[in-house]
Parts: C-alpha cells; sequence; structure tokens
C-alpha cells in the first residue's frame, strides 16, 4: 500500500488479498458535506480511471462507494477511516468535509500510480485492496510557502502546486506575493504596483556561475480574478491560501511604483527601480501615516479576495538604517515615545494586528516581529530556527514552525557539484523526515501553541516550475509526513520504512508528472 503520509493511527487488512473492483456500474453515494471530496472523486479520479462514478445509493451489482460525515469519527474535523469491503463497496468517512476529503486522497493512492495521471492508458480494472483504516493529523496547519515574488509562477503553475498539496494532505499555501524584486498582485485603487512594480530589468538568477545564471528582464502579476480563481482552486482541496504582503522591509517593489513609500527624506526614492539583486535591502517603507493608510486600502482589497483567517504581512528583515537617519522617523519616535527603531516598526505591526483584529482576521507574521514587543494577536512563522517560535509559544502567541535549519527548500539537496542549484547547506531528503516542529523543551501547554508546520521555498535562483519542482520534491513528502503523521522523535523514525514506501510514491509523482530530484542524484540536464 506503501502510503505517504503515512496513516497515524490502526491499520489493518484483511489477510486474504481480497479485493474490491470499481466497475463503470459502481456509483459514488454522497453524503450531506462531502461534495467537495465528491467533486474531486469524478473530475480527479474519474479522469485517471474512465469510471464515470454515477451519483446514487444503490448500484446493480456494481457496488457503492459512500462518502458520509460523521462527528463521532475521532482525530478532530480532519480525521476519517476508510473500509473496503469486497462485496460492498468502499466506505469513507470523515469527522467533517475535509476529514472525507484526505481520506479520498488516500483512496487514490490505494488504486496505484496510475490513478495519478490526467486519462486512462487504456480499458484496465482499477481494484481496491479490503482494509480498514483510520487515520486523522497530528497539525491543523500543513503549510507549503510559495515565494511568486522573486520568479513569478504563472498562475497554471500555482494551480498545479495546489494538486500536488492536496495529493500530500496540505491544507495551507501561502503565497509571498511581494518583495524587493517584485509585486506580484492587483490592486485596483494603486494600480502601478503591478503596472511598474511586477517588472524588472536583467537579474542574475543564479547566485554564482550555474547553469540558471541568466540576466534576462522577469515579470508578472495575477490580476484579482486570477486570485479568486486560485482561492476557490484551494477551498475545493481543502485548502487555506493565506496571503503574504511582506512590510515594512522587503518593499522595494511597491516604491518603485509609488516613491513617496520610501524614506524620501533620506534618499532619492524616485530613483528606485524594481530591485535586480538578492539578499537584505536598505531600502524600506517610511514608518508615517500616510505608509499605513496606502497599505490599509491594499489589505481592503485583499481581505476581500482572501476569505482564511490569517493575513500573513512579513515583518522579516528590515534594516533600520534609513528610520535612525530620517527626520520624519525621528519625529515620529519622540512623538510615540519610542526608544528606538525596532519599537517603531512593532508600533506599525501592531497598526496591523489591531486593524486586522478589528475586520475578523489575524496577523501573522516572520520572527522578528518579537523584536520591540510582540502585536496582541499575532502569530509567528519561526524561520530564523527555533528560538523565536519558542519565545513565542512561552508567551501564549500561536507559531508555524518553519527553521531554516530543516524545512527552506531552496536549500541544495547534497554536496555534489552536479547540484544544479548549489545554494546554501545540504539538507537531505532524511534530514527533512527527521524534522521535528515541536521543541522538547516546551511544556505541553506551550507546545499547544505550535499550530502547525510549514516548508518554503524561496524562489531567487529558481526561474521556471521544473527548478521548482526539482527543490521542491521528493522532500516535500518527506516534509507532509512529518506535518501530518505522528512519527516520534526524530532518532526513532523508521527513516528505512519511509524509503521503501517512497519507491511506490515516485511512482506516484511520475504519474502527475512531478520533476523530482531522482534518488540517484541529478540528471545530467538539471
Ligand atoms: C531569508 S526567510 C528570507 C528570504 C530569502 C531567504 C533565502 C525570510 C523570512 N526571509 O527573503 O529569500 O532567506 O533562503
Amino acid at each position: 500500500m506503501d502510503l505517504i503520509p503515512l496513516p497515524s493511527h490502526t491499520t489493518t487488512y484483511a489477510a486474504d488479498h481480497e479485493v474490491f473492483s470499481l466497475r463503470p456500474e459502481t456509483v459514488l453515494s454522497a453524503g450531506p458535506g462531502t461534495e467537495v471530496a465528491a467533486r474531486w472523486l469524478r473530475d480527479t479520479v474519474g479522469a485517471a480511471t474512465g469510471l464515470p462514478f454515477t451519483a446514487g445509493d444503490h448500484s446493480a451489482g456494481g457496488g457503492v462507494v459512500r462518502l458520509a460525515v460523521d462527528e463521532t469519527v475521532p482525530g478532530g474535523p480532519e480525521g476519517y477511516r476508510i473500509t473496503v469491503d469486497p462485496v460492498g463497496g468502499v466506505r469513507i468517512t470523515g469527522a467533517g468535509p475535509a476529514g472525507v476529503f484526505w481520506g479520498a486522497q488516500t483512496l487514490r493512492q490505494l488504486l496505484g500510480p496510475d490513478a495519478f495521471r490526467r486519462a486512462p492508458l487504456g480499458a484496465r480494472e482499477w481494484t481496491l485492496p479490503a482494509c480498514h483504516l483510520s487515520d486523522a493529523p497530528r497539525f491543523g496547519w500543513r503549510g507549503f510557502m510559495l515565494d511568486v515574488a522573486r520568479h513569478f509562477m504563472p498562475k497554471d503553475g500555482v494551480l498545479r502546486y495546489l494538486d500536488l498539496m492536496a495529493a500530500h494532505k496540505l491544507n495551507v499555501l501561502h503565497l509571498h506575493l511581494t518583495d524587493d524584486q517584485g509585486w506580484r498582485v492587483q490592486i485596483r485603487r494603486h494600480p502601478r504596483l503591478t503596472e511598474v512594480g511586477a517588472w524588472r530589468e536583467r537579474t542574475k538568477v543564479g547566485l554564482r556561475e550555474s547553469p540558471l545564471w541568466d540576466e534576462r528582464p522577469h515579470g508578472g502579476y495575477y490580476t484579482q480574478d486570477d486570485i479568486r480563481e486560485i482561492v476557490a482552486y484551494a477551498a475545493a482541496r481543502h485548502i487555506t491560501v493565506v496571503p503574504e504582503i511582506d512590510i515594512p522591509g522587503h518593499s522595494q517593489a511597491a516604491i518603485a511604483a509609488y516613491p513617496e513609500l520610501g524614506n524620501a527624506d533620506v534618499i532619492d526614492t524616485a530613483a528606485l527601480g524594481v530591485l535586480t539583486s538578492w539578499g537584505v535591502n536598505p531600502n524600506v517603507l517610511a514608518p508615517t501615516e500616510d505608509v499605513l493608510r496606502f497599505y490599509e486600502e491594499v489589505f481592503t482589497e485583499l481581505l476581500e479576495l482572501f476569505p482564511g483567517t490569517f493575513f500573513h504581512i512579513g515583518g522579516d528583515e528590515c534594516p533600520k538604517e534609513q528610520w535612525e537617519a530620517s527626520p520624519l522617523a525621528k519625529d515620529r519616535m519622540v512623538a510615540l515615545d519610542l526608544k528606538d527603531a525596532d519599537e517603531l516598526q512593532s508600533r506599525l505591526i501592531g497598526h496591523f494586528d489591531r486593524w486586522l483584529a478589528d475586520r475578523g482576521r489575524r496577523l501573522i507574521g516572520w520572527d522578528e516581529i518579537l523584536q520591540g514587543g510582540i502585536a496582541e494577536h499575532a502569530a509567528v512563522s519561526s524561520w530564523r530556527g527555533y528560538q523565536g517560535g519558542i519565545t513565542a509559544a512561552r508567551a501564549g502567541h500561536d507559531v508555524v514552525m518553519c527553521p531554516e535549519s530543516h524545512v527552506y527548500l531552496d536549500w541544495r539537496q547534497s554536496d555534489s557539484p552536479d547540484e544544479p542549484v548549489p545554494i546554501s547547506y545540504v539538507r537531505t531528503l532524511e534530514d527533512v523526515y527527521r524534522f521535528e516542529p515541536v521543541p522538547a523543551e516546551l511544556t505541553p501547554e506551550e507546545a499547544a501553541h505550535v499550530i502547525g508546520t510549514q516548508a518554503n521555498v524561496w524562489t531567487e535562483v529558481l526561474d521556471s516550475v521544473r527548478a521548482v519542482d526539482y527543490m521542491v520534491f521528493p522532500r516535500l513528502a518527506a516534509f507532509a509526513e512529518v506535518a501530518w503523521s505522528a512519527l516520534g522523535a526524530p532518532e526513532e523514525r523508521d527513516w528505512p520504512g519511509f524509503e521503501a514506501r517512497m519507491r511506490s510514491h515516485y511512482a506516484r509523482l511520475d504519474a502527475l508528472g512531478v520533476e523530482y530530484r531522482p534518488p540517484g542524484g541529478p540528471l545530467p540536464w538539471q
């Protein structure tokens, strides 16, 4: 069966290798609350198998695939059970609609790799092993962050990544929509953000000599309708999209579009273009009321597009030199009785924390938002190791653990000189498999604030879907298992067992068209 992620609760199988055969006459009985899962099964597994999955409660001899919500299924709203009976058919029961959907994902894995294609290879029998399986996730936030700012990923690529996330039972797509090098979402009130901010001249893609080194212009953005489509496509897979608008650092693309957003009393902001190099950048937003109003207008449009609770405001890597040199910023610090620029940043984040809370949303930011005092309702993405997350959890704030030490998927996968993207330290598939999101030093009450975990892929050197695939897979499969399954302490984990299951999983990824890093090392053209 080789399921990935590993079902976290008891699994029992019939010993005698009996199977249930899905047939054209097999009907799909979808109870209340199972519409999303039913549609996905019909559209996706239906396309791969050629089976019609006709709606109905009884079948003349073809058996039934029954979907139902039953709140007594254990493990929280995403828990589910599957029973495959050789005669009667399949029953997927979820504690809530999402549970049924994750059960449908498991069902596709039980059908074998060709169930992951978009059309049947030919007529064949589709069988499921007789089994009983019960499963539920460890974490409620199982995230994947895609940096679409450094290199734009066209809409189709994002939709495909939502499919890939669903196949791995990941449920939060964090879209890093803005950075120094690009602004990637249309804002009606401030059109220059994309007219100017979405395009840049000649950028070096490689960090040093690499096949990806190039100096082409680059650009692209999502219209508001594109975003509506992405969000709806995600919802049809029980995935929430969390937008990130990075402030007050990583904002040069916005300043290039509207120079008044920058520290015009210190530098000539009108001379700034969209940034064409990488790294931490001193050209940050001015900490003024006008800038707050501008971003309230931006966020107002985005709240209409993104219905999820969390809204990510970045907050990372904001050098304070310009604020320290700026008479305007200094006046503000004096007026507000602040002792330093960190407190000024904390004020700015605090403003949006309250602004979002007033609108029924919650702010999340990178762990730098702890500096100068963390805002009242804020949650933290802990990226500079575990420490930010530990501090936040101890102070009663929710945390998503995504330490660069383990789950930065832009980091190289081996020390081979043939690795196509030779950045930072080696993080192997096994390193990711042994990643533990909850630090041992937290008490159970503190640990309850670790609401989940996330793998992040930054795209400075990844300029295509192929390049992203290579860095993300197979490591995202290991991450998905860490996020979903109760695997125990890192040193106790069954790495050989995971590797063995991965052999079947590579066949699924092949059928999905994922260009993962092969276990034997990079291919000559990668
Ligand atoms: C740090 S992680 C960053 C990103 C870079 C990344 C490269 C974080 C919040 N900031 O801007 O892309 O390192 O690995």
